[in-house]
């Protein structure tokens, strides 16, 4: 984290989102001494803001810790916030948060009560699946009414496309609206670049869009394009001082042409298991319960270090055959993050493109 000022000029807050509705917002929320703006990152206490004077770091006032118990009362990625700043460095300390015009949810896995925010404040969710190995209507299906829910617009994104023939893509659109789905529908190819231009045409400065879908279908590398200077932006602006934009939590990026976007790192988010969602409904709900309490957010099961699932094998609790079966099973899922040679190779073995599941 840093609290450098991003090389690109933010004009002023209407160019993050700002509008009429968090205005009135924060008449309602702000004392004269805050200001607003918005949070582009959360690591645990501390909060990355970023508003029109530039990006500064931030925690929770007490008072706010105190009265927002729930998680989902707590900021969280693209939140407004109310804060008091202080000192050269611009400290903050968040005073209140205003009211999300929409969201993103998900029920916490193996807890169907507790709900947790994965973002909040978007225009457009961009729900991404790979035209090779991920393709799956019933999954997407799940994620457009979760979408729905939280008010967002959905689109559809097809991904990989360099990796299937034209015919399989037109198939998966066929059967995307042969289900009644009639979200703006895309494909392109991070490989080959073909789509993305027109893909980042429809990028409206001001919006915000935030990318879900299964890990390993390209939403980094999509994002890592749409930066372009991808150095500069995401030191700057991001604040992670990493070379290139990656994965390690939720963050808010502001893009050359004004649009912002929001990645996210897999599955795991959805309450599904590992890297594809298709595992989660198909018997291993047992895994998906324990997942949770592994060290690593993206623990694969496999051999990690402090994984619940391994020590519940261990312990004799968890079933060694159902466990190796779903360890093969998402071996075999895995191929959606294999390089583009090995895909390929794995593709012609599955005249369709997709693999059954
Ligand atoms: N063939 C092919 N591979 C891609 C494409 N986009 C991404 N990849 C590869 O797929 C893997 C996973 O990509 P990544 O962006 O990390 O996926 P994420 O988990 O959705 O963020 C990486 O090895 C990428 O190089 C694409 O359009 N075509
Ligand atoms: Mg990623
Ligand atoms: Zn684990």
């Amino acid at each position: 984290m840093t609290d450098q000022i991003p090389d690109r000029e933010i004009p002023n807050r209407e160019a993050l989102g700002w509008n009429a509705w968090f205005a009135e917002q924060a008449k309602l929320h702000c004392g004269p001494a805050n200001t607003a703006a918005r949070v582009t990152s959360v690591d645990r206490g501390w909060l990355v803001l970023l508003n029109e004077t530039g990006v500064f770091k931030a925690q929770l006032s007490g008072n706010l810790m105190h009265s927002a118990r729930a998680a989902a009362a707590r900021p969280c990625v693209g939140d407004w916030v109310c804060v008091t700043q202080s000192g050269s460095d611009k400290f903050g300390s968040v005073q209140a948060l205003l009211e999300r015009q929409t969201s993103l949810r998900r029920k916490a896995v193996g807890n169907a009560v507790v709900e947790q925010m994965i973002a909040a404040n978007l225009d457009c969710v961009i729900v991404v699946q790979s035209c090779l190995t991920d393709f799956n209507v019933k999954r997407l299906e799940r994620y457009l009414a979760m979408v729905a829910e939280g008010g967002a617009v959905p689109w559809v994104l097809l991904s990989k496309t360099d990796l299937v023939a034209p015919e399989v893509v037109a198939g998966q659109i066929a059967e995307i609206r042969g289900a009644g789905i009639t979200a703006p529908l895309l494909s392109l190819s991070n490989v080959t670049r073909a789509g993305i231009d027109e893909f980042q045409r429809m990028l409206v400065p001001g919006q915000t869009y935030c990318f879900v879908g299964s890990s390993g279908v390209g939403k980094s590398t999509l994002i890592n394009a749409l930066i372009g200077h991808a150095q500069q932006a995401t030191k700057t602006v991001s604040g992670s001082g990493e070379g290139r934009h990656t994965t390690v939590r939720r963050e808010l990026i502001v893009l050359e042409n004004g649009a912002m976007v929001i990645d996210n790192p897999g599955m795991r988010e959805f309450g599904m298991v590992s890297t594809e969602g298709g595992l989660a409904g198909g018997g291993f709900a047992d895994i998906a319960a324990l997942a949770p309490g592994c060290r690593f957010n993206d623990c694969t099961h496999a051999s990690e270090p402090g994984c619940a699932v391994i020590a519940a094998v261990e312990a004799g609790t968890l079933d060694r055959g159902h466990y190796e079966s779903f360890i093969n099973l998402t071996r075999e899922a895995k191929l959606g993050t294999l390089s583009a040679g090995e895909q390929r190779k794995a593709a012609r073995g599955s005249k369709s493109g997709k693999r059954d599941r």
